[in-house]
C-alpha cells in the first residue's frame, strides 16, 4: 500500500511472491520499486536496480527515478506520522542496497549529487539511531553523506569539512548534557573564519528551535524528514546564490 491509500496496480494484478521484476515495463518496474522500498524489500530493490541498469538506464535516473523517488514517499509517510522509525530503517537499508551498485557507477560517471553532507554525534554522546536516520534518509535523497560516527570532537568535525568540502555540517545530540557541545564546534568555525563556508544543521530529542537560534545554527531539524527538506532547500538556495 502507499500513501494514497490505493493499492499499486502491480498488487492488483500480481502476487509478489511470484512477480517477475523482469517481466515488467519501465514505468510499471519503477512504480514497483517504490513500493518494495516502502516495504524494505533490499533483494527486490537489488534486483530493479540491475534490470533498469542493464536496459541502458544511465546510473543517476535509477538513482533519482526509481530510489529517490521511491525514498521521497516515505519521507512524507514519516513526517505525517503513517511511517514509524523501524519501518523507516528497513526502507533505508532496502535503499542502500540499491545505492551499493549505483554509488561506484555514479563516481565514474560524475553526475552531481544533490549535495554533499558530513554528519556526527557530538563529543560523550553515544546515542545514534537518530542520526544514522538522518544519514540514511539524506542519502536516500540523493545526498553524499560522510557519517563521523559518534562521540566526536571539535577537531575531528573540523577534519573532515576540511578533507570533505560538504555543503552541510550536521549534528546529533540526545543528551542535555552534550548539547551545549554544539556550541563549542560552532564557536570554533567561527574562530577559525569558517563558519560562513557550511550550512550548519542541528537536531536530537532535547534540541529545539530556541537552542538551535542560540548555539548559532542555520537550521534546527526535529526529525530526518525535516532534515532532508531543510537540507535540499539551503543547498538549492546556497548553489543559486
Ligand atoms: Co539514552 N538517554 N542514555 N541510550 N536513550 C535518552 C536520550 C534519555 C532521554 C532517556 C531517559 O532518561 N528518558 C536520557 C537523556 C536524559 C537527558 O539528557 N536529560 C538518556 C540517558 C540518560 C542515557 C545514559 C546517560 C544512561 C546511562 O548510562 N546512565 C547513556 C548515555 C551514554 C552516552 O551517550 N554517553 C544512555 C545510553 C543509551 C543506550 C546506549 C542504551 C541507547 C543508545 C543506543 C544507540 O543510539 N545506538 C539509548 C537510547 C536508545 C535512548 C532512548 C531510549 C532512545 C533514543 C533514540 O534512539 N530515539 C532515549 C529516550 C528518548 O529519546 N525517548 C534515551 C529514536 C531516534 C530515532 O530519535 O534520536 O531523537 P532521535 O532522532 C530523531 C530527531 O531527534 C532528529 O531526527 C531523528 C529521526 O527523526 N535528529 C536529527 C537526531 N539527530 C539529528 C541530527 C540532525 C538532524 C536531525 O542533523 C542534521
Amino acid at each position: 500500500m502507499n500513501n494514497f491509500g490505493v493499492l499499486p496496480m502491480s498488487e492488483e494484478i500480481y502476487d509478489d511472491e511470484d512477480l517477475d521484476l523482469s517481466t515488467l515495463a519501465d514505468d510499471e518496474l519503477v512504480e514497483q520499486m517504490h513500493d518494495d522500498l516502502y516495504d524494505g524489500m533490499r533483494d527486490e530493490i537489488i534486483e530493479g536496480t540491475n534490470i533498469l541498469l542493464g536496459r541502458g538506464w544511465s546510473p543517476d535516473k535509477v538513482l533519482n527515478t526509481a530510489l529517490v523517488g521511491g525514498m521521497t514517499i516515505v519521507g512524507v509517510d514519516f513526517r505525517d506520522g503513517i511511517l514509524f522509525v523501524p519501518e523507516v530503517l528497513s526502507a533505508a537499508g532496502a535503499m542502500k542496497g540499491g545505492m551499493a551498485i549505483l554509488r561506484p557507477l555514479l563516481a565514474e560517471t560524475g553526475a552531481e549529487s544533490v549535495g554533499k553532507m558530513v554528519i556526527g554525534t557530538v563529543k560523550g554522546d553515544i546515542h545514534d539511531i537518530g542520526k544514522n536516520l538522518v544519514a540514511m534518509m539524506m542519502e536516500g535523497a540523493g545526498f553524499e553523506v560522510i557519517d563521523l560516527g559518534i562521540n566526536i570532537p571539535v577537531e575531528t568535525y573540523l577534519a573532515a569539512l576540511e578533507e570533505h568540502k560538504p555543503d552541510i555540517l550536521g549534528m546529533s545530540a540526545l543528551l542535555t548534557t552534550t548539547m551545549p557541545y554544539m556550541k563549542v564546534v560552532i564557536d570554533t568555525m567561527v574562530e577559525q573564519g569558517l563558519r560562513e563556508d557550511y550550512i550548519v544543521l542541528v537536531g536530537g530529542a532535547p534540541l529545539n528551535q530556541e537552542f538551535g537560534d542560540a548555539v548559532g545554527a542555520d537550521g534546527y531539524c526535529r526529525d530526518a524528514a525535516i532534515a532532508v527538506e531543510m537540507a535540499k532547500e539551503m543547498v538549492a538556495q546556497r548553489r543559486a546564490a
